[in-house]
């Protein structure tokens, strides 16, 4: 479209009465010789680019393709995957790892509704990321004439954001992507939808116009200084706990207030318990984490402090008997203290003494002044009591690991993931599975923040090679480990090919079990059709990897693995390691057998 094509579209709009005069004004300017003009396609990018967005995870198509071209020419680096929702979930975890928002760009409708899982998925785990997606024509769309790839977007992707918005005019642009950015980093973080439609790209308008329209967005995400009283309250709490512990959260990790955090544990000598993307936070080896003694003192602490941490069902929503209460949904008598940037957050499933609502940075530098320089430790009984714990569970499971049985299992495989991860500690480690998720956790330990990337507060398969695209991206060049269920990877294998594309270092790690929990299940009925929990016998998925030239590796030993991770991370090329694992070393629904239906019904 050429500068006097775009005049005249602009045109056609109706001006208000009081701007008429300034329209034909410019109009003028433009008849005599052609007005400096900035389309919407400019426009968009330079609001991203003004807010310190440097990278795009998406997939072109119908309208956005030359949106695509025109960031990478613009410098912004393009990242396009072979489905949306891979895209999505590189968006949501880029936003984890960096505060800033995510961006996954896609095409109208179907393109659309493939992102809208990631969406969902980083406002279910306060991710910040933004979906954009070019949309159809409005008044088509809004009379149901049956426009190519119609949908109402908007209206669909409202309930499963933090908060969406439509920008219809180019002179618009700048506030809807200042308010998208606001509204995904600011308080707790969350996904949100931009609706740019078709129309908008190519209308064109005066370019300092344009360009003095668009807004760096100042403090997008203002601290949120907690209220002295309710410091002090919480301060007040824990002075009087006898059995004391903390747990960390990934809002904790997200918060990036790693030397607060530590300060705090370490001068109060507390014990603490890190949730599964908080773990690397301090170091797992730290002499205060509770982990290999979870079970015992989660019952018996009396006080406990939430640092970023919600008390949903990966904490069994703080009472039943996991926490020493009588019954399943008993309350076990502890008192809670929780900071959270969500002021509803208290509450949500057992009372909480001491909210403290504020930013975690703030709020954890105001409880170090309260608590100042001579805190009491704990009692050294209860510290005794996990000590004893800890050592005899460590121990056990020392043993268990230097067993080698043949064929692997989860942990003649981990323990050389261990290994790995302790020579490698920059490295990023995402995980998904069942056995192959709850195995590693427990086993593999973390030395860094913001480290393990995983499956999150939905326990959602599919992240893995999304994931693992943006951590190569995004986490300042470092060594990218996936260790993937069979089941896990082959929601996002495609990605292969967009990984061997970027040339990134990512090794993954297949644990191939031959199937979902267990590849041993037989049809009952003896009939032809496989059961629906296994795969074909023996895959060879590391030949998937060779058609787009990585490195397929086939290991059958701890030593097969050994080598094959060392020699990735040595070469940092995309490698592929297909660990072959006893097909009966699974159990159903790995550790949250619990919430399993069939289970259930069985106690
Ligand atoms: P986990 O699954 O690790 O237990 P959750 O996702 O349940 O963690 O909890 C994260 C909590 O952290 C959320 O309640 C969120 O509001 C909070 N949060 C996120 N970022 C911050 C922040 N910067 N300051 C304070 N709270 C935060
Ligand atoms: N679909 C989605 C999107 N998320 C899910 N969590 C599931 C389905 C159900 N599911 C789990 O919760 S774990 C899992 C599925 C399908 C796969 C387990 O098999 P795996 O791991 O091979 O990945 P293990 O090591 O065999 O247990
Ligand atoms: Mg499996």
């Amino acid at each position: 479209m050429n500068a006097m094509d775009s005049v005249t579209a602009t045109r056609k709009e109706p001006a208000p009465a009081g701007m008429q005069a300034t329209q034909d004004a410019t109009t003028k300017v433009a008849d005599e010789a052609p007005a400096q003009e900035i389309d919407g396609f400019n426009l968009v990018i330079e609001a991203l680019k003004l807010n310190g967005i440097d990278t795009v995870f998406g997939l072109p198509g119908i309208p956005i393709t030359d949106l695509t071209r025109k960031l990478q020419a613009a410098g912004v680096r393009m990242i396009s995957f072979r489905h949306e929702q891979n895209a999505g979930y590189a968006a949501s975890i880029a936003g984890f790892m960096t505060q800033k928002p995510g961006i996954c760009l896609t095409v109208s409708a179907p393109g659309f509704l493939n992102g809208l899982t990631a969406l969902a998925h980083a406002t279910t785990n306060c991710f910040p990321m933004i979906l954009i997606s070019g949309s159809s024509e409005r008044e088509v769309v809004d009379l149901q004439q049956g426009d190519y790839e119609e949908m109402d977007q908007l209206a669909i992707a409202k309930p499963l954001c933090k908060a969406a918005f439509r920008v219809l005019h180019a002179e618009d642009i700048g506030v809807g992507v200042a308010r998208a950015i606001r509204a995904a980093v600011s308080g707790r973080p969350g996904g949100v939808y931009l609706d740019l439609p078709a129309k908008l790209f190519p209308q064109a308008i005066d370019a300092e116009v344009g360009r003095k329209s668009l807004i760096n967005v100042v403090d997008p995400a203002p601290r949120q200084i907690p209220a002295p009283e309710a410091v002090q309250r919480a301060v007040d709490v824990l002075k009087s706990a006898k059995r004391p512990l903390i747990i960390l959260g990934k809002g904790a990790a997200y918060a990036q207030a790693d030397a607060d955090i530590r300060a705090l544990i370490e001068r109060t000598g507390i014990p603490y318990l890190p949730m599964s993307m908080a773990k690397g936070l301090l170091p797992d080896t730290h002499d205060q984490s509770a982990s290999a003694a979870r079970s015992f003192v989660l019952p018996e602490a009396d006080v406990v402090l939430l640092i970023g941490a919600r008390l949903n069902w990966l904490l069994s929503h703080g009472k039943g008997k996991t926490w020493g209460g009588k019954s399943s949904k008993a309350w076990g008598g502890q008192r809670f203290v929780q900071i959270d940037i969500s002021p509803q957050e208290a509450d949500s499933n057992v009372r909480i003494d001491a909210p403290v609502v504020g930013d975690i940075g703030s709020c954890v530098s105001a409880l170090l002044k309260a608590i100042g320089s001579n805190w009491a430790k704990p009692p050294a009984d209860w510290l005794g009591a996990i000590a004893e714990r800890k050592n005899k569970n460590v121990a056990k499971m020392a043993e268990t690991l230097a067993k080698n049985p043949s064929p692997m299992n989860f942990h003649s495989a981990l323990n050389v993931v261990r290994d790995i991860v302790k020579a490698n500690p920059d490295a990023y480690l995402v995980n998904e599975g069942a056995n192959a998720l709850d195995f590693t956790r427990s086993i593999v330990d973390m030395y860094k923040p913001r480290k393990r990337l995983d499956v999150g507060t939905w326990g959602i398969m599919g992240v893995g090679m999304g994931y693992s695209v943006a951590a190569a991206v995004v986490g300042g060049g470092q060594q990218v480990i996936a260790v993937e269920g069979d089941s896990a990877f082959g929601f996002s294998g495609m990605e292969l090919e967009t990984i061997c594309r970027y040339d990134l270092p990512v090794c993954i790690v297949i644990m191939n079990n031959n199937g979902v929990y267990r590849g041993d299940e037989v049809n009952p009925t003896g009939g032809k059709d496989p059961s629906p929990l296994v795969f074909v016998k023996d895959a060879r998925y590391e030949k998937l990897i060779e058609a787009f030239g990585g490195v397929g590796v086939y290991a059958r030993t701890p030593d097969e693995l050994r080598k094959g991770m060392e020699e990735a991370i040595r070469s940092r090329r995309p490698t592929l390691i297909n660990a072959i694992i006893d097909e009966a070393a699974g159990t159903e629904s790995g550790r949250i057998t619990s919430l399993n239906p069939a289970a259930k019904k069985k106690q």
